[in-house]
């Protein structure tokens, strides 16, 4: 933490285009009517922290009452499974960024460096800013030069689940996105025991690209805060806990995200929490673009429950066209797979089916084939994903879980226990 401080102190003392860096004064408040004064640092939260699976939070300092976070967008390597990585714009090392998590009523600082090689502005969706912190370039702020630094700061009145973007439509599409929870001062009527949060996001990379193409209109990696299936990080769940999901999507498309095996309420969007009148119960929520959901649901089905968004084409990793005549091989072999959409693979190269998964005839058989040689054993990759989270599936899991996608495992409690005993022996992770 001193380190921390001093190297912020530094930081600051360098200098910056925007605000001033230091608190702001009284009489500097009193200009600003919509601005209460900062809440002193709240003593204890009201609900659970929030686990971003395979994200992590941004650290913050005080600076007296006010929360100062350092946000930097720069080029990041992005790995979605084992094997394939993308070169992405992002926040402090990933795409998406790190979660900024902060309580309603806090006053945050948020001093933001721009690393890209071209302008910039930051902007706070759904948060009820000033005008001037809105992050629209050359609109409410001047652009952030590359190089340049500019200091966002203000109040939060509100509560739930909201996220921060830049505002340059294709710099969105190249990862440039980030969530933000804030607790809220009361805490809710219905506690939970669990909070997850994911944010979705899609790219178009053609095969041995690893630049995203912006100007696809249709994707074929799709993820979970950064993460294709089955690299995605269970959400692990004890029997009978009272769970929260929150899904937030910035994209091209919007994505019917649906849990098997519950019905869960909505009881949050992007405007906030929603009163238990408007709660809505359902087992798909189309998360469109820009919006925000938060899902909640008793884990009373002990089990292994699929989380994933339902449209065919987004529950496949790197799904591509064909080149060259399609060939409709049954039997084992490479030379089947070079023509079909879908199979460049989940580990860098298809494998073909074990004996007996292919229907002798089968290339006689119109629409042969379909999945034959992408959902099958010889595709999963457990050992290349293994991780505390997943202890215990059963053995060629990953093969069922590509694209958008995740699980939801609801664990009797010994199994759940486990986990996290390997959890905090994996680094305290737990
Ligand atoms: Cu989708």
């Amino acid at each position: 933490m001193q380190d921390r401080r001093r190297f912020l102190g530094q930081a600051l003392a360098l200098g910056a285009g925007g605000l001033s860096l230091r608190s702001p004064t009284p009489a500097r408040r009193a200009m600003a009517p919509n601005q209460p004064a900062p809440a002193a640092p709240p003593a204890t939260t009201t609900g659970p922290a929030v686990p971003v699976p395979d994200l992590k939070k941004l650290p913050w300092t005080y600076d007296g009452a006010v929360k100062v976070f350092r946000l930097v967008a720069e080029p990041v390597r992005q790995e979605l499974i084992p094997g394939k990585a993308l070169d992405l714009w992002g926040f402090n090392g990933s795409a998406p960024g790190p979660l900024i998590e902060a309580h309603q009523g806090d006053r945050l600082r948020i001093v933001f460096d721009n690393h890209l090689p071209e302008p910039i502005a930051i902007h706070w969706h759904g948060l009820e800013v000033p005008n001037a912190m809105d992050g629209v370039a050359s609109l409410t702020q001047p652009p952030v030069l590359p190089g340049k630094r500019f200091v966002y700061e203000f109040t939060l009145d509100q509560e739930g689940t909201y996220f921060y973007h830049s505002h340059m439509a294709m710099q969105e599409m190249l990862g440039l996105i980030g969530p933000i929870v804030l607790h809220p001062r009361q805490p809710y009527s219905t506690a939970v025991d669990q909070d997850f949060l994911l944010v979705l996001q899609e790219y178009a990379a053609l095969p041995n690209n690893p630049v995203p193409n912006t100007m696809a209109m249709e994707f074929n990696w799709l993820t979970m805060n950064g993460k294709s299936g089955p690299a995605t990080t269970p959400l692990v769940v004890r029997h009978n806990q009272r769970v929260k999901i929150r899904l937030i999507n910035l994209g091209m498309d919007a994505h019917p995200i649906h849990l098997h095996g519950f019905q869960f309420w909505i009881t949050g969007t992007e405007g906030g929490r929603q009163p238990e009148s408007n709660w809505i119960r359902r087992n798909t929520v189309f998360v469109g673009v820009a919006q925000a959901f938060d899902l909640e649901f008793h884990a009373t089905h002990l089990g292994e429950w699929m989380l994933h968004c339902h449209l065919p084409h987004h529950m496949m990793n790197h799904m591509a066209s064909p080149v060259g005549p399609m060939t409709r091989h049954a039997g084992a072999g490479m030379a089947g797979m070079a023509g079909m959409a879908g199979m460049a693979g989940m580990s860098g190269g298809g494998k073909a089916p074990p004996p007996g998964w292919v229907a002798p005839g089968a290339n006689q058989v119109p629409g042969f084939p379909q999945d034959a040689y992408m959902e099958n054993p010889n595709m999963a990759m457990d050992q290349a994903v293994a991780k505390p989270e997943t202890y215990g599936l059963p053995p060629d899991w990953s093969e069922a879980i590509q694209g958008m996608m995740t699980i939801v495992r609801v664990l009797p409690p010994d199994l759940f226990d486990k986990i996290q005993e390997l959890r905090a022996a994996a680094g305290g992770r737990a």
